[in-house]
């Protein structure tokens, strides 16, 4: 079952904004499997940024993902990397289409609010970053899972 990182970040949770973006996740019927609330460290930030080391927002990226508590989620299910990029939007904000997170809350790139795997490989990379496996719950059903999901 494919996996997606998301963090909600440190300027998601100051402005407020954890229901509301988690609302929508839970709105579309997405299946959350792993939820908490934590401050990343220099060293994680720079590990989970690793493909941007050398270009010149690197630094300012890291100090922002490590300015303050950030919420981390891992969404499973079929498709989800593709539908929740979609969801969040494209990366600069002032591009983003409305109706997408960014699109809706956010007007700066420095300042985009989530983070979500840009694929199922990124997907399970980001996701053992984060979480150990026993923190996750990939097995829970909900009653609602047939009226979400055609079987
Ligand atoms: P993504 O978050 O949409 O996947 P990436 O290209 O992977 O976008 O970049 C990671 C993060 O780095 C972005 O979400 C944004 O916070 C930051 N970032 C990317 N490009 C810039 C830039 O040109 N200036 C400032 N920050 C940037
Ligand atoms: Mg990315």
């Amino acid at each position: 079952m494919e996996r997606s990182l998301i963090i909600l970040k440190p300027d998601a949770v100051q402005r407020g904004l954890i229901g509301t973006i988690i609302g929508r996740l839970e709105q579309r019927g997405l299946k959350i499997i792993g939820l908490k609330l934590a401050q990343i460290d220099t060293a994680l930030a720079q590990q989970h940024y690793a493909e941007h080391q050398g270009k010149p927002f690197f630094n300012g990226l890291v100090e922002y993902i490590t300015s303050g508590p950030v919420v981390l989620l891992v969404v499973a299910g079929e498709n989800v990397v593709e539908m929740v990029r979609s969801m969040v939007g494209a990366t600069n904000p002032a591009k983003a289409a409305p109706g997408t997170i960014r699109g809706d809350f956010a007007v700066s790139i420095g300042r985009n609010l989530i983070h979500a795997s840009d694929s199922p490989a990124s997907g399970e990379r980001e996701v053992g970053i984060f979480f150990r496996e026993d923190e996750l719950l990939p097995a829970f059903t909900r009653d609602t899972d047939r009226w979400i999901f055609e079987q």
